[in-house]
This record gives structure tokens, C-alpha cells and sequence, in this order.
């Protein structure tokens, strides 16, 4: 199937579409709560292979800092998800190209000036079906009615070259058609669409900033205080150059805890559960967070007074990556 692509830039331009999530500052972006994600992307495949961020019902938004090589733009700079559905941001003759699978059928659109050596690039997706592409924060290239992905992808993300085979590659790129320039903070964006259920929008009694403590595995607060029957919100922010999560237990059950993790360690279908035990001791948990990504977590606090261990349940941590979350009713 051709893919479909427009040349034309909106005549609207940025002035039009100041609000929407695509063009928003961090500042806005971070007021969006729980409903935003942030995952910054390592340079290489490899280091990517665990990665595979939420898309289903959420606006996209690809961003990074280009810098050209000794030869003309070419090669893959990200894709996630494969050829029925998922996304790509590459570059061929030169030139940038966005693509998106969505059951099946293709969508692609590309900048038609030449590329500077250095510039800012940033692709979206968003809810009103536009998928855009902009070049130093000017929109160089629009096609609409591109609906949202609906579920989440099997085929993890990858950058810098295509390591995915058969239909779980994006397109029928070139073998693995490396990346010849270089590029920094690659980011993805998300934003979920969907209004949260009112119970997880309540009245926040409590912010938590809790972050892990580059290159030592712990976090940076061992001791959480909070009110009984509150609820608090949790911001966990991952500076470090590994996934951690966070995985609140019941009093008194940090081993049982700790032992359902080791077993999961060695379980291949752990990954998959973000090495959270799903047995009762476990009271809340984040997802696995990706290095510089971050996890809001809201919930209620128990009712009952007492010491409630937390830790990263990431295989081999919990010995170490843990801390205590004081209930207690002043
Ligand atoms: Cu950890």
C-alpha cells in the first residue's frame, strides 16, 4: 500500500495549536499528572530492549537534538511497536520521514527542505487524528484523521538501528539500517487521554516526591510519613541509568515480599509483570520505570497505624532498595 503524504505545512501554523499537549512546555506537560509519561531514550538498541512505554488511547510525542554525520541524513532513528502496528522516525536521502502503522494501513509524512546539520525534531501524534512533524519548532509537515493506537504493542522500542525481524520490524528498511548522524535527549512523550475514574482524581492530602539515588540503588527517602485513610500521591522519579519500580507491602512483610521477587527474577515471564509479585502482601506498586522516566502513583493510604515496608522489586534490589512508610493517625 502507498503510504499517504502531504507536503504542506499548516498554514496555521503554531500560533493556532499553542495549548495542545505537542506544543506544550515541561511546565505544562508536567501539570498533565498521572496522565503524562516521559521516557528519555538510550542511543543504542541494546540498551532500549526492556522498553516498551504505554500507547494505547494517548497522544505521542517524539522529540530529540540532531546533529548529521560525515554523509547525508540516513538510517533509523526510533521505532516502536512493527509493521500492523507501531511507529517510526527515520531518515532517507536525506531527508526525515514519520511513519505510523495503524492496523495495517500506513501513514508517513516528511520535511521537503534540506535538513539542517543541527536541529531540534519533534514528531506527534495527536487525539484530534493530526500527526505533525516539526523541524526547530516550525511545523513543516501535517496529514489528519490518523486516529490514536488502541492497544499496547508486543514489539518493544528501539533506536539508532532496526534489530526486529520479519513483522516486527516498522517498514521494510534495509537490513538494520543504522543511524549514521548522532542525536541527544531523545525523548517519549505520552499523554493519556482518557479522564481518569474520579476515585484517582480525589483530593490529594499529600505530594511525595521519591526519587532513586543515581548509581548507589536506593532511594533517596528511607522514610515516608503519612496520615492514615489520606490520600497521597507519590511522584517517583528515575534519574538512573537502570529501571527501578516501587512496590508498597503490608506491615511486616518485606521478606515474603522480597523471596515472591527472587522468584520472579528467575520466572521469564517476570518481565512482563514489572518483577511485581502479585500476591496479596503487595499493596501498591508502580510500573518498572525507565531511566530519566517518572511514575505518578495516587492512592489511599490504609486505615490501619503501622510500618509498611517499600521496595524496588527490580531483581537483585530489594535488599538493599527499600524503605518504610510510617502510617500513623497525627
Ligand atoms: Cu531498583
Amino acid at each position: 500500500m502507498q503510504p499517504l503524504i502531504s507536503l504542506a505545512a499548516d498554514k496555521r501554523g503554531l500560533n493556532a495549536s499553542s495549548s495542545t499537549f505537542a506544543t506544550s512546555s515541561m511546565v505544562q506537560r508536567l501539570a498533565y499528572g498521572p496522565r503524562f509519561s516521559s521516557t528519555l531514550l538510550k542511543t543504542t538498541s541494546w540498551q532500549n530492549a526492556n522498553i516498551n512505554p504505554e500507547v494505547a488511547m494517548r497522544e505521542i510525542v517524539v522529540s530529540g537534538n540532531i546533529r548529521k554525520g560525515s554523509t547525508d541524513y540516513s538510517g533509523l532513528l526510533m521505532a516502536h511497536g512493527n509493521k500492523s502496528n507501531g511507529y517510526a522516525v527515520y531518515f532517507k536521502d536525506g531527508q526525515v520521514y514519520f511513519l505510523i502503522n495503524r492496523d495495517g494501513k500506513q501513514y508517513s509524512i516528511r520535511n521537503t527542505q534540506p535538513l539542517p546539520a543541527v536541529f531540534a525534531l519533534k514528531a506527534s501524534l495527536e487525539k484530534n487524528g493530526r500527526m505533525r512533524l516539526f523541524l526547530d519548532n516550525k511545523e513543516v509537515a501535517l496529514i489528519n484523521k490518523v486516529p490514536l493506537f488502541t492497544t499496547e504493542f508486543e514489539t518493544t522500542l528501539r533506536t539508532a538501528l532496526e534489530n526486529k525481524s520479519g513483522e516486527n520490524r516498522a517498514a521494510d528498511f534495509e537490513k538494520e539500517f543504522p543511524f549514521n548522524g548522532s542525536f541527544s535527549n531523545l525523548r517519549l512523550e505520552t499523554l493519556a487521554i482518557d479522564k481518569l475514574p474520579t476515585d484517582k482524581i480525589a483530593k490529594i492530602d499529600q505530594t511525595i516526591i521519591l526519587k532513586v539515588v543515581k548509581d548507589v540503588m536506593r532511594f533517596d527517602k528511607e522514610t515516608l510519613k503519612v496520615k492514615a485513610g489520606s490520600t497521597v500521591q507519590i511522584i517517583f522519579q528515575n534519574p538512573d541509568f537502570m529501571q527501578h519500580n516501587f512496590v508498597l507491602a503490608k506491615p511486616k512483610t518485606l521478606e515474603i515480599v522480597g523471596a515472591a521477587a527472587d522468584r520472579l527474577a528467575q520466572d521469564p515471564g517476570g518481565i512482563k509483570l514489572h518483577y511485581v509479585p502479585r500476591i496479596p502482601q503487595v499493596l501498591q506498586a508502580t510500573p518498572l520505570v525507565n531511566p530519566g522516566g517518572n511514575h505518578v502513583l495516587t492512592f489511599k493510604v490504609p486505615d490501619a497505624v503501622g510500618d509498611y515496608p517499600y521496595v524496588c522489586t527490580f531483581p537483585g534490589h530489594w535488599r538493599i532498595m527499600k524503605g518504610t512508610m510510617q502510617v500513623r493517625n497525627d
